[in-house]
Order: C-alpha cells, then sequence, then structure tokens
C-alpha cells in the first residue's frame, strides 16, 4: 500500500469530499487561511471565508488544478463566518453544495448553492436549510436517486445544542458512560432545498452496544457515507481521540456496526475524510498539517489507495 501523497501544495485546504464528474474527480474542500485567530476549542481558528474546487484526473501521481472560487461568504446572506465543511451532489443535471456556517447569532446551520456545471460557480440559497443545525454535511445519492445529508459534530460543532433535532437551554455532552451523541441524517426533498423528514440519530454499536461517550471510537464529526456491494459505509472523525473510523450498514439509516480504525492520527488536531472510488479502484483523501509544520488551521490535501 503506498503512502499518502500531498495533492495541492499550492494552497491550504482541509476537509475534503471528492466525486467523479465527466471522468474527473473534483474535490470540493475547505479553504484554510492565516485569518491571525488564535487556537481554542471551539474551533475559531477555523475562520474561512470561500470554497474552492478543485479537480484532479491522476490520483496515482497528478496535482490538483484550482477551478477557482465557487462559494464566497459575503455572497451567503445568512452566514456571519466559519465556512466549514462542504458536499455537492449532481441531481438532473444540477450541482448542489451543502455547507455549514455560523449564523448573526453565532449559530451552525447548513445551507444550500445550487451551480449548472461540477466547476461553479454557485448561488447561495437566502435562508439556511429550515431545522439544520451543527456542522460537516456529507451527501450522498443512494442507486435509486434518494438523495440524504449526514451531519453533525460535538464541541465546536455544535451538536452538544442539541436532543431530538431541539435545541436544548442546557447544551451538555453525554456522561462517559452514557450512549455518544450519534451523527444525523434526513433524506433531501425533491428540490434539495430542505429536509424531507426530521434528521434521525447515525446509531453507531459494537459487541457491547450503542458506542459510548467515553469510547475513543465514537463520533465526533466530519460524516462520510459510500456504498459498495450494496453495504452502506460510515465513515468519521473521532475528534478528541483523532482516528478515522468505519461503521457497516445495510441501509442509509443504519444502525451500523463498528468495523474499525481507517487512519491513525495524523500531524494536526483534526482528521477530515472521504472515500471514493475512481477507475476501478478506493481512495481515502484527507488532510494533515504537515507542510503548515503542525499549524491547526492551516492544513493541506492528501490522498491514498485504499483497500475498503
Ligand atoms: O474545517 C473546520 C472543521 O475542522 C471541520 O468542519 C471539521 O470536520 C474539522 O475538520
Amino acid at each position: 500500500m503506498k503512502e499518502a501523497r500531498y495533492i495541492f501544495p499550492e494552497d491550504y485546504m482541509a476537509d475534503p469530499s471528492a466525486h467523479v464528474y465527466n471522468g474527473k474527480v473534483y474535490i470540493y474542500p475547505s479553504h484554510d487561511w492565516d485569518s491571525g485567530t488564535s487556537d481554542n476549542d471551539n474551533g475559531d481558528q477555523y475562520n474561512m471565508k470561500d470554497y474552492h474546487c478543485l479537480s484532479i484526473e491522476d490520483l496515482e501521481n497528478g496535482t490538483c488544478k484550482d477551478e477557482g472560487v465557487i462559494l464566497r461568504l459575503e455572497d451567503v446572506p445568512w452566514a456571519k463566518k466559519q465556512l466549514w465543511d462542504s458536499d455537492v451532489v449532481e441531481k438532473d443535471g444540477k450541482y448542489y453544495l451543502c455547507f455549514c456556517a455560523k449564523d448573526y447569532n453565532e449559530v451552525f446551520h447548513l445551507g444550500i448553492a445550487i451551480a449548472d456545471r461540477p466547476e461553479g460557480p454557485f448561488k447561495a440559497e437566502p435562508a439556511p436549510i429550515i431545522g439544520s443545525y451543527s456542522i460537516d454535511p456529507c451527501l450522498f445519492k443512494d442507486d435509486d436517486g434518494s438523495i440524504y445529508v449526514y451531519f453533525g459534530g460535538i464541541w465546536g460543532g455544535q451538536l452538544q445544542r442539541y436532543r431530538d433535532n431541539i435545541a436544548l437551554e442546557d447544551p451538555h455532552l453525554p456522561n462517559f458512560d452514557d450512549p455518544a451523541l450519534p451523527a444525523r441524517v434526513a433524506k433531501m426533498s425533491d428540490d434539495m432545498l430542505q429536509f424531507a423528514e426530521e434528521p434521525k440519530p447515525v446509531v453507531i454499536y459494537n459487541e457491547e452496544g450503542e458506542l459510548k461517550h467515553c469510547n475513543p471510537h465514537r463520533f465526533f464529526e466530519a460524516s462520510w457515507m459510500t456504498k459498495k456491494d450494496g453495504k452502506y459505509y460510515f465513515i468519521y472523525s473521532t475528534g478528541d481521540s483523532h482516528l478515522l473510523c468505519y461503521a457497516e450498514g445495510d441501509n442509509p439509516y443504519g444502525p451500523f456496526k463498528y468495523k474499525g480504525e481507517l487512519l491513525q492520527p495524523v500531524i494536526g488536531w483534526t482528521t477530515h475524510a472521504c472515500v471514493t472510488e475512481y477507475k476501478g479502484k478506493w481512495y481515502l483523501f484527507h488532510h494533515d498539517c504537515g507542510p503548515s509544520k503542525g499549524v491547526s488551521a492551516l492544513r493541506s490535501l492528501k490522498v491514498k489507495e485504499i483497500e475498503l
């Protein structure tokens, strides 16, 4: 198995979501920059203000082409700051970017922006998805054409502020021995602008039952869903234990059985990845802070082939 290699040395990019359109791999990353904000557990240092689209054809040796800026913070009417992780799906010839940002009350929501081409530019909807909260959306299109959004992240991602899709008056994490806070999944409406249903918990279990909050393999953020041979693979970051893990299910809602670690801790605090098939091989796209020598808000994209 080859080592992961850097694929976009020109700039700092993170949180890759990779899809194949028109025979090429398109990557939708977060765009890191040095905003001068100091590091804290709330993630204020991730102060991103635009999204780019990258493309690449040779995943063995090539580097990405920058297709340019596809959406800017100032073009999202409801968003104040922090354009974090995003993802794109194609439906009926249109491309839908689902992203997250803080509104003017400093609350994270998910938003939609639409383009005619994978390279954008994308035009943002005037308001966030109704009932959306937290961060890190992943859009998954199933074989029957249904599109699901997975989302959520604890700590700075604010998932601990909600239970059963309702905002708590006293946000709190679970006790160590209680079940972990799960990611959420909802089917998207036909027009891709709203949830078609109440978001449901993405439950992950092992031999002892639902993963507990203290388990180093429990969900923290960075949901990704992919499907192989009829099985659904939920891939996620464990945050403060710095692992990338995966779990297997029989349908998009789960429950999912914990299967193992896909990535050991990398240089830098965050671990965030996607797994995408291209030309019959499976690739893991992720980031680390090697080129910035460990500056946690300046991350660089990498790829490596994996067995899924
Ligand atoms: O890029 C900002 C945040 O860092 C993402 O939303 C998280 O998944 C983590 O990678």
